[in-house]
């Protein structure tokens, strides 16, 4: 019989999948990815009776090949936080899966564990953005500011190096990383002993130093914008630079471009934080997506950055 643990390969994956091996120790093998690589279990090679733990991955996203590893005799534990339309009932199936905003996976699974590993899912939910949920956790469980401080900057490393196109862009791959923070039950001991922390925390500053060294722009008197050359800190910057460009600016709307490989831009959008409102449908206008607050464009044309900088500048915002 084998084993398999797949997860996002951000903080909440990660920490959800540390806190169940922590309680069960067992060799397996850890299949996971991107933060962006949100379909990974078509990838597991399982087979009749050998068991899978996913976690923190779209069950929606993943469906056929849930599916198909049921049927195939596979056993399932599947711990998630994502919307999913219908849980497919099957013997083979354990899940656990609650879409409520204030839960993330690593929360989930330290529910299933009965928090035997906390301090490991305070770092998975710093690092999904639960800051206000972890923070009273964290305090419930006794750790004063400077720790609730460690453990945040630590989910929000973890999680930061999870971001990038491809797997080159990652300052370290989730397996090895996964490995490191393994060797620890309690992540304020790795702390201690490690200088992972660090280390992801000052890839993420001087990701964030380069970024702001570029020229950034005013479109009319509401909005700004830059614009990011093609390379490993910019792939991974852009999940990070609008939120702190808008957080600088409250006021204004921010939009991150950055140069694609097929002569085009991504674009992140960020409406006014005083005024969150209006970024989806702006984005729509040009084929993108996303919600009232923060949206984005896969794919803008070269030739159609002319009219996204004139109706930026021409933006109402918030109505
Ligand atoms: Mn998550």
């Amino acid at each position: 019989m084998r084993r398999f643990d797949v997860c996002n390969g951000d903080a909440d994956g990660l920490c959800a999948v540390l806190q169940w091996r922590l309680a069960h120790p067992a060799q397996a093998a850890l299949v996971t990815g991107l933060k962006r690589e949100l379909e990974l279990l078509h990838q597991v090679p399982a087979e009749a009776g050998d068991e899978v733990l996913v976690c923190d991955l779209s069950m929606q996203r993943n469906h056929a090949a849930l599916l198909r590893l049921l049927d195939a005799g596979v056993q399932v534990r599947y711990v998630d936080h994502h919307k999913v339309d219908q849980v497919p009932q099957h013997a083979g199936l354990q899940a656990c899966i609650d879409f409520d905003p204030r839960v993330c996976t690593s929360l989930l699974m330290d529910r299933l564990l009965q928090g035997r590993f906390r301090a490991w899912a305070l770092v998975g939910a710093y690092g999904d953005n639960l800051t206000r949920v972890a923070d009273a956790l964290a305090a419930a469980m006794g750790l004063g500011a400077a720790e609730r401080q460690q453990l945040r900057l630590l989910g929000e490393g973890i999680n930061y190096n999870a971001y990038g196109d491809e797997a080159g862009d990652q300052h370290i791959a989730p397996q090895p990383l996964y490995q490191r923070l393994a060797r620890h039950a309690d992540p304020l001991q790795l702390l201690r002993e490690d200088d992972i922390g660090s280390e992801l925390d000052a890839l993420r500053r001087a990701d964030l130093q380069q970024a702001l060294a570029q020229p950034i722009h005013t479109a009319g008197a509401t909005a700004r914008w830059m614009c990011l050359p093609d390379a490993a800190w910019s792939r991974r910057v852009i999940g990070i630079l609008a939120n702190e460009l808008a957080s600088a600016a409250p006021s204004q709307a921010h939009a991150v471009l950055k140069a694609d490989r097929q002569g085009g831009f991504v674009v992140s959008l960020r409406s006014p934080q005083d005024a969150p409102a209006g970024a989806d449908e702006f984005c729509r206008r040009f084929g993108g997506g996303g919600r009232a607050g923060a949206a984005g464009i896969d794919h803008l044309p070269a030739l159609a950055l002319e009219r996204f900088l004139a109706e930026l500048a021409a933006a109402h915002w918030g109505g």
